[in-house]
């Protein structure tokens, strides 16, 4: 009579990969559909860009604010999440991002999604390189400091990386008041108002939440043409995106 064999050893392992068991990454492997729908097409990414790429619904709800004829400045354009939807939407797009690997990712990535020729991809320093950009639009999502940003419960613009958010938008409006950025769900909304009253006259301000599958994933704050309020006046919405 042959031995029973435990069911247990029957059953084939099913092999992990390598993402699957990085423990930093594993949570955004399996959101890698509402990252990027391509994913399997061979999209690729370093760890940054896993935790920092905008998922592709709230990338594409930023695109939409945009004119199809717009040009755009990404100025921290990581592995190409938001530079792909804008260039999706028929915009221009300057893509500056410092470090040379995310650039090849994006370059990549871009050629998956077909829109390869709407981008230039340009490796430096956005605070070197912003004297010399011009754009209808700003799209702004600089380093929020990694995943444990949402360990302090009020987020402020101080902590936004490499420079404070201050800082930040202040070079940006240099190029134009239209600014899109993408900030994190616990960030301080007074401090994302008062950016508003770093012009003269204060310029018109829109913050919106964007949710996936429920999930309130960050805010994003809309200055100027492309906000819908009056100047001065926080228009505050939910804009629930997928
Ligand atoms: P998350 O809060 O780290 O993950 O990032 P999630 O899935 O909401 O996990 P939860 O369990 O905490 O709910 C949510 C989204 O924020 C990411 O998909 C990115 O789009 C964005 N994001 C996260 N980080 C750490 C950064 C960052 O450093 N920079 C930018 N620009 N975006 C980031
Ligand atoms: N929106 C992007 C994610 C941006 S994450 C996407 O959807 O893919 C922020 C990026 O800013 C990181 O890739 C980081 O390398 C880049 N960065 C940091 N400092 C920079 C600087 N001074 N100039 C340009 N890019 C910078």
């Amino acid at each position: 009579m042959a031995a029973s064999i435990p069911q247990t050893q029957l059953r084939k392992k099913r092999k992990r990969s390598p993402r699957e068991s990085n423990p930093l990454i594993a949570k955004y492997w399996r959101q890698r559909y509402s990252l990027f729908s391509l994913y399997d097409r061979g999209i690729r990414m370093d760890d940054e860009g896993w935790f920092s790429v905008t998922p592709e619904a709230i990338a594409a709800a930023h695109a939409a604010r945009a004119a199809a004829t717009d040009l755009v400045v990404d100025c921290f354009a990581g592995v190409g999440g938001n530079a792909i939807q804008f260039a999706a939407r028929g915009c221009y797009v300057v893509a500056v991002e410092i470090d040379p690997w995310k650039v090849r990712c994006a370059v990549r990535n871009a050629k998956i999604y077909g829109v390869e020729d709407r981008i230039d991809f340009v490796v430096g320093d956005f605070f070197l390189l912003a004297p010399f950009l011009k754009g209808d639009v700003v799209f702004i999502s600089p380093p929020w400091g990694g995943p444990s940003y949402s360990k302090v419960k009020s987020f402020t613009l101080d902590m936004l990386k490499p420079k404070d958010g201050f800082s930040i938008f202040q070079v940006a409006q240099r190029i134009t008041p239209n600014i899109i950025m993408f900030l994190p769900r616990n960030v301080d909304i007074n401090q994302v108002e008062e950016l508003s009253w770093l012009s003269s006259p204060p310029l018109s301000v829109e913050i919106e939440e964007n949710y996936i599958k429920g999930r309130l994933k960050g805010v994003t704050a809309y200055f100027g043409n492309i906000a819908s309020g009056s100047a001065g006046f926080l228009q505050l919405c939910s804009g629930t995106t997928s």
